[in-house]
């Protein structure tokens, strides 16, 4: 299982560029990364966004639904706050941005990643 963070932050969502792998480098994303063993959903994104961004957030809940990634993989997405730092692409980024609801199409999400940012921004508004 593959966690994404929809970060929230004064009306905000937050959309990190991958620069790795290949295939996926310069595609948008929820933040986030694979389940480890023992972890709840809610502990790897914790650790992940930590480890990722820097910051510190807190999961709020469940977008429903699950979307289908390489075989093997599937996709759950929770919404979080940020509780402290400056969000920075410290491994797997090379870039970050803070998107309003009107500029959610401003960037190249990667599919998987759609149903889940459209329902994050219609909660922002
Ligand atoms: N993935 C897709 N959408 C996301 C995330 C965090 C990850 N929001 C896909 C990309 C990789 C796989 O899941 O193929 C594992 O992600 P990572 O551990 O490389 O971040
Ligand atoms: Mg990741």
């Amino acid at each position: 299982m593959v966690i994404g963070g929809a970060v929230l932050d004064g009306g905000r969502l937050l959309a990190a560029r991958r620069s790795a792998p290949p295939e996926l480098a310069g595609r948008w994303e929820l933040p986030g990364g694979k389940l480890e063993p023992g972890e709840t959903p809610e502990e790897a994104l914790v650790r992940e966004l930590r480890e990722e961004l820097g910051v510190e957030v807190r999961p709020i809940a469940r977008i429903p639904g699950e979307w289908q990634l390489k075989p093997g993989y599937v996709l759950r997405v929770w919404t979080a706050h940020l509780l402290a730092g400056d969000p920075q692409p410290l491994e797997d980024h090379d870039a970050l941005r803070w998107l309003t609801p009107s500029q959610v199409d401003e960037v190249d999400w990667l599919a998987e990643d759609r149903p889940a940012v459209t329902e994050a921004m219609r909660m922002l508004r």
